[in-house]
């Protein structure tokens, strides 16, 4: 039985690659960072088949000990602080996780002695300012935020361990991926829960920044199973994994109100100064060739099923939220439901958490 080692188990990707190499016959493990409340949402339902390993990116020896007791053939390397807006205002712990850990996990896989294939959760973050429409293999870099600076480091450690040691290490450049199961504050979802919530009465604005911004999106169910490809090569080498469709931020407002039969989404829109980045990545469009010939993989989810697929699902878990809130009777019973609630899908946006200023324990992921 192969063994795969997933860091960023908890995340959004990780939940549904450990779904994926589930079903392919893996044996699961993934990490886990001790956080005060466990942020294992997106796979509690994976609880009873996988096997979680305490370890945090910043220290080396967990990531050493994580792996030897896994004794993983493949390792994925998925965690990272990934919110864009949040890495302006902490570009040093964006830097320490997002970049620098890429080398401490490289290092501790060459002190195990057993051959491991490596995955690395590059983005297309690295192409910034892009240098090429659309952008494939051969694009030259030019990150625009603190994430994206860490990211390429990351990139290029990964290629130079390749080159140095003959590692079988690879990046995939993978382009947006949304879900259901994405955090609250990146666009996509923050847009299908507003306009679910909207819908349902429960809220009245959506607050967003640039709406002209455009990015390649895709659904991550169809992302991980590129990831897994990417290692089931002779050679190890780079992808670039986009869907070669590119919308504004404004198309997925206006796609997200439609789906619920709004048609006037500008009463319901305030442009909000805050949100907008130091620096921005206008567009974003892949040119996924390579995947397409060499690993034969082509994504299946069309923007405006993903769109759909987002808002139906907020809809419902705002529904059922909205039911079960009103079959609470007494003050007491509404404090535990709400304790309750809090611990799996907030029942709210939390103001400012775009903005990566939110502090404290606000839980913020679906
Ligand atoms: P995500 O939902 O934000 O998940 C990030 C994961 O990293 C979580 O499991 C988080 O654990 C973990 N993590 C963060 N800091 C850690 C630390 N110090 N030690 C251990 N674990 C830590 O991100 P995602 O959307 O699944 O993305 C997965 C990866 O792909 C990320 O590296 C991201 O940068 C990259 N990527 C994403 C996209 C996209 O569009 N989604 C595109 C290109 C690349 P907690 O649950 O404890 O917070
Ligand atoms: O949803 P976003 O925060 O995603 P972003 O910055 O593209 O990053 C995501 O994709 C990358 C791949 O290219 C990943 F590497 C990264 O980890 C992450 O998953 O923002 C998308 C766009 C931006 O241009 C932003 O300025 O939406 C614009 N935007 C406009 N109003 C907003 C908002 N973004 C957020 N998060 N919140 C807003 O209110």
């Amino acid at each position: 039985m192969s063994r795969a080692f997933i860091t960023g188990i908890t995340g959004q990707d990780g939940s549904y690659l450990a779904e994926f190499l589930l079903e392919k016959g893996y044996r699961v493990y993934g990490t886990i960072r001790r956080t005060s409340t466990f942020s294992g949402e997106r796979i509690q339902h994976l609880l009873k088949d996988i096997e979680l390993i305490d370890a945090d990116l910043l220290d080396q020896l967990s990531l050493v000990r994580a792996l030897r007791y896994s004794r993983a053939d493949e390792v994925y390397n998925l965690a990272a602080m990934s919110f864009v807006g949040n890495s302006f205002q902490q570009p040093i712990a964006t830097a320490e996780y997002t970049g620098i850990s890429v080398t401490r996990l490289l290092e501790a896989i060459q002190l195990c002695d057993w051959p491991i294939r490596f995955y690395q959760a590059s983005t297309s973050e690295m192409f910034g300012k892009v240098q090429t429409v659309p952008q494939n293999e051969h694009t030259p870099f030019y990150p625009r935020s603190p994430y994206g600076v860490a990211k390429l480091y990351g990139h290029w450690s990964t290629v130079n361990f390749r080159e140095s040691y003959n590692m079988f290490a690879c990046s995939g450049i993978l382009f947006n991926h949304e879900s259901p199961r994405r955090g609250l504050e990146f666009v996509t979802r923050k847009i299908s829960n507003a306009v679910a919530r909207i819908k349902m009465g429960l809220q009245k604005k959506l607050a967003l920044g640039n709406l002209e911004a455009q990015r390649d999106w895709g659904f991550a169910g169809d992302y991980v199973e590129a990831m897994w490809r990417i290692l089931q090569r002779d050679c190890p080498e780079d992808f670039v994994i986009a869907t070669g469709v590119t919308h504004s931020v404004r198309d997925f407002v206006v796609a997200a109100f439609a789906y619920v039969g709004i048609s006037d989404w500008q009463s319901y829109l305030e442009i909000d100064p805050q949100l907008f980045r130091p620096a921005e990545v206008d567009q974003l469009i892949g040119d996924a060739s390579k995947a397409h010939t060499k690993l034969e993989w082509y994504p299946e989810v069309r923007f405006e099923q993903l769109v759909a697929m987002m808002v139906e699902s907020d809809l419902q878990r705002v529904s059922s939220e909205s039911k079960s809130l009103h079959s609470v009777k007494t003050y007491s019973e509404a404090r535990s439901h709400l304790a309750h609630q809090h611990v799996g899908t907030p029942l709210m946006s939390v103001p400012g958490l775009e903005l990566g200023i939110v502090r404290g324990n606000a839980s913020h992921k679906p």
